[in-house]
């Protein structure tokens, strides 16, 4: 079952999204905000329907440049490779789940009113000094560099996108974290003036996810700061993004304000709401169904193809060592 992933020269020249497509999403972008007229416009082809409503929330402070755009793009890491085409950039960034902003998967325009700076990182728990850190700070510590991955939705739709940022071990190797630390949990923000889906009281806020030490250092395992050689969309979880490929999608936490280093497993946010759906270790699996669905196959988003499931997403030579010895467990769930 395990894929055997082309390196990056190997890459055809057309799975690059083209510029141009950039350029007009960008100016989508800038129309969209300009007012409500023009947000419906530039809504209709996004898919959206309720966009007026929608409107009202941007404020004009809302829509200060991001202070990392000129950060990107950065240099491409030729190891992560892909076996298909990029999914287009304005279908990335307009079909998400964030629940933080609501439960459909119409929310970038929504998520446009998180503040985004000041943003301060905790790194915290079982380290030899917990701190405070400056989001620009911390990125100008980080070994930034652009990786392709493949991204599996739990719910069976697929991406594959290039992102930027930098391999969750520089985190880990700043944060130092003590002997007894087994686990890292990571939660994100909390800002429900903004994030409406926050105020919804019969979900566990904050959102939380967790990794063992193991696979929070394994190469892989890689914090996304930016997406299509720009810094990173909020809808997509600036400024700080989890992507853990080879695991279902909900493990790749947004937002992140707090890395927390500790000795106890954390409960993530889905395990807690239904752990009898999504658990801890979230590994993706075509041959073990969620209770609800098949995961055999998924839907690649943008395309009218549906394309059969990997074992580890595809990603076992880098990751299958990590679960050697541990079919007790229920990895795959
Ligand atoms: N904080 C937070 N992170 C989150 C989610 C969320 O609702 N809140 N959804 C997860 C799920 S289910 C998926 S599939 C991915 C979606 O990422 P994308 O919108 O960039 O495709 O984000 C994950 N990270
Ligand atoms: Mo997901």
């Amino acid at each position: 079952m395990l894929l055997k992933i082309k390196r990056g020269w190997e890459i055809r020249e057309s799975a690059a999204t083209p510029e141009a497509v950039y350029e007009d999403r960008r100016r989508l972008l800038k129309m969209a905000v300009a007012g409500p007229i023009l947000l419906s416009g530039g809504a209709l082809l996004a898919g959206c329907d309720d966009a007026p409503a929608q409107a009202t929330q941007l404020a004009a402070g809302d829509l200060a440049p991001d202070p990392s755009a000129k950060l990107y793009p950065v240099q491409r890491n030729l190891r992560y490779g892909l076996d298909r085409e990029l999914t287009a950039e304005d279908v990335a960034t307009t079909y998400n789940n964030y629940y933080e902003f609501g439960s459909s998967k119409n929310i970038w325009q929504k998520a446009q009113a998180l503040p985004i700076r000041p943003w301060t990182v905790s790194i915290a728990g079982m380290v030899e000094k917990p701190m405070e850190i400056d989001i620009d700070d911390l990125l100008a510590k980080m070994p930034l560099e652009e990786r392709l991955y493949r991204h599996r939705c739990v719910e069976a739709w697929s991406m594959a996108v290039p992102w930027s940022g930098f391999p969750l071990k520089a985190l880990v190797d700043l944060a130092r974290p003590l002997g007894g630390a087994k686990y890292l949990k990571m939660a994100t923000f909390e800002n429900p003036q903004v994030a409406s889906g926050q105020k919804a009281s019969w979900y566990p806020w904050p959102y939380v996810e967790g990794l063992t030490l193991a696979e929070a250092t394994n190469d892989l395992a890689f914090i996304a700061t930016g997406l299509y050689g720009k810094a990173m969309p909020k809808q997509n979880g600036t400024p700080l993004r989890l992507a853990v490929p080879w695991k279902y999608g909900f493990k790749s936490i947004k937002g992140i304000v707090r890395f927390e280093f500790t000795d106890q497993r954390p409960v993530s946010f889905w395990e807690e709401i239904q752990a009898s759906e999504y658990g801890f270790w979230a590994n993706v699996n075509p041959e073990v169904s969620h209770p609800r669905w098949s995961q055999a196959s998924e839907r690649v988003i943008g395309t009218d193809e549906r394309v059969p499931t990997q074992l580890y997403n595809g990603y076992g030579e880098f990751v299958a060592d990590l679960y050697a010895g541990m079919e007790s467990e229920k990895l795959f769930m």
